[in-house]
């Protein structure tokens, strides 16, 4: 292996930070037990996301604070590994009272299947990483310079190709974790480690140069954006099977504006593999990018820059060479959409599963709505599973027929509708405000009052029944996909977003920029005429995505 960290002089402060770290302990045993700050030191902070947490501020309460010269509003927020996204009852309610005992009371259900909590203050920070743990999950490389949350189209109980892509998801999980025992160590155990001897057969000692993504899907959904992540499998079904996968490489959603070198991107198929070697396949891209990944920019260091500066034919034969059974020619696949299926399913053992619209991801009890509240007692007392999905919705899934009777009058109990309008349930927006240190603007806190707004122009239209993909950031780092939505909102100041439009429904295109920095104003007279014009003049079943591009308006 070729190291580039020895090669060259001039490595981002964080090729540093986790050359000295140990195997990512760093200080962080020491500042976490210290309780004059609600903080820790900067170079732990980059530390700490390995373990899957960030240190965040309450960014409303910045400016009351600055002023009678207090400290911010510290807290932490914490963020599961679940591949798959699936979460046996016993585990959901032990999340759920977590939320409750150390978070701020909701759970938030990530654009990867996961579950953030938001909100845990210093001093509650390893009891409650204790209580993840005591139900058999963890945080450990949920953020970080490694691989993250491995996603896969939800759900296991639908279906055997759908258990075996799962399983696939579990054993890439698996394999790519750090084998540091650091996060046991300083959350855990709360032992005070001096010298570590470790080693990391993959990563080697200063991890990746940037994040790492994987997703896994099973057509025709596209729920889980393939083409949105660094290593994408597409799964190739035969006979109710899973044979093994088409392979993609290179996409990636985040750019910084005015920073032409930063770019969203989708990614390439570049071959077929057999299911056994999918797990060889994703070390093969990992230590690829691991020797030929920029660690001198960490804006230019996933893995879609080094296929640029590189070439992607170039970075094939480099997988292909560590490969014992290399990539064949890719198989033919068809996606139908991008959007989660939602409602009620029944698989073919009669058990029924019932895709729950959760907006933007927010579980809570919200006045009238106690979606919180019905979760855990369906929890509680049904013997049901729970499936996170890549559109920050819930499955609750396996039911039999008594469990869903009284699934739907739990739910009906508590205030919750199993269904939002048909624009509502496929938009998704990422957390940014108060929490977010990078948004610069809302997204969840905002999407739903433009929603309701886009509902009435599409009314208007006869257009309500339309499915059209809305998707809102608060920053262009991209974390609800934005690039690929059909119309995408992209957070540049406060209460103004650049309009892009041209995605497709199964999310296979980047949408284009159309209008920059509009406020609310100017995206509903830009959105109007559209609507208008697309209820006239589109064509038999064309999607508002591919309407605005055969128009020639982007
Ligand atoms: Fe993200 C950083 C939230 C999915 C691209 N993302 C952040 C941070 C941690 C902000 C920070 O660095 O301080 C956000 C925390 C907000 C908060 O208060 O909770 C954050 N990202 C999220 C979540 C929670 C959005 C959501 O509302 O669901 C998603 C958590 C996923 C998970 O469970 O692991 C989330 N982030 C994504 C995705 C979508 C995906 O992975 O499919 C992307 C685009 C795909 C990609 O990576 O290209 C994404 N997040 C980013 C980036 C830009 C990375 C880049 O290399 O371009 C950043 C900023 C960074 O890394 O410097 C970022
Ligand atoms: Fe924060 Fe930007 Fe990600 Fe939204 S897209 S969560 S604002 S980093």
């Amino acid at each position: 292996m070729t190291d580039k960290t020895n090669e060259t002089p001039k490595l981002s402060h964080n090729e540093t930070i986790k050359t000295n770290s140990r195997f990512l302990r760093g200080t962080l045993a020491e500042g976490l037990g210290e309780v004059a700050s609600g903080a820790i030191s900067e170079d732990d902070q980059q530390l700490i996301k390995f373990h899957g947490i960030y240190l965040q501020d309450d960014r409303d309460l910045r400016p009351e604070r600055a002023k009678r010269k207090l400290d911010k509003a510290y807290s932490f927020m914490a963020r599961l590994r679940v591949p798959g996204g699936v979460l046996s009852r016993e585990q959901y309610l032990a999340m759920d009272k977590l939320s409750d005992d150390r978070g701020n009371q909701t759970l938030r259900i990530t654009t990867r299947q996961s579950i953030q909590f938001h909100g845990v203050i210093k001093t509650n920070l390893r009891p409650a990483l204790r209580q993840i743990d005591s139900v058999l999950l963890d945080t450990i490389a949920a953020c970080g310079d490694v691989n993250r949350n491995v996603m896969c189209t939800p759900n296991e109980f639908a279906g055997r190709a759908y258990a075996q892509a799962e399983q696939t998801a579990r054993d890439i999980s698996t394999h790519l974790l750090p084998q540091s025992g650091a996060w046991r160590e300083i959350f855990i155990n709360n032992e005070k480690v001096t010298e570590a001897l470790e080693a990391e057969p993959i990563y080697g000692a200063t991890y990746l140069p940037r994040k790492f993504k994987i997703a896994v899907a099973v057509p025709p959904q596209n729920d889980v954006d393939v083409f949105a992540h660094d290593l994408s499998y597409i799964a190739i079904v035969e006979n109710g099977d899973v044979v093994g996968y088409n392979v993609l490489i290179g996409g990636g959603m985040g750019a910084t504006h005015g920073d032409a070198e930063t770019f969203p991107r989708v990614g390439e198929v570049i071959g077929f593999c057999t299911k056994e070697s999918a797990v060889a396949v994703a070390e093969a891209v990992v230590t690829t990018q691991r020797d030929y990944g920029n660690r001198m920019n960490r804006r230019r260091a996933r893995l879609k820059y080094t296929i640029a500066d590189l070439g992607l034919d170039f970075i094939v034969r480099e997988v292909n060479a560590r490969l014992k059974v290399k990539l064949e020619p890719a198989r033919d696949y068809k996606f139908a959409g991008n959007g989660d299926r939602m409602g009620w399913h029944t698989s073919e053992d009669g058990r029924h599963h019932l895709t729950l619209f959760v907006e933007n991801g927010r579980v809570a009890n919200v006045g009238a709505w106690q979606l919180k509240a019905a979760l855990k007692q369906i929890a509680e007392t049904l013997d049901v599973a729970f499936i996170l999905t890549p559109n920050q919705n819930i499955i609750v899934a396996k039911a039999d027929d008594a469990a869903r009777a009284k699934i739907e009058k739990i739910l009906a109990d508590h205030g919750v509708t199993l269904r939002g309008s048909v624009l509502r349930e496929a938009a998704i927006a990422c957390v940014a405000l108060p929490t977010c240190a990078l948004a610069l603007t809302d997204a969840e806190r905002y999407l739903p009052s433009l929603i309701t707004k886009l509902d009435a122009l599409l009314a208007e239209h006869g257009l309500d029944q339309q499915p059209i993909t809305v998707r809102m950031t608060g920053c262009p780092n991209g974390c609800a996909r934005p690039y690929l939505a059909e119309i995408g909102f992209v957070g540049r100041n406060p209460g103004r977003y650049n309009l892009h439009l041209g995605g497709n429904v199964d999310g296979s295109r980047l949408n284009r920029l159309y209008r920059e920095d509009a406020d609310e104003e100017t995206i509903l007279a830009t959105l109007a005429p559209l609507f208008a014009d697309y209820a006239q003049t589109r064509q038999n079943g064309e999607g508002f995505g591919d309407f605005v591009i055969r128009q020639g308006i982007v």
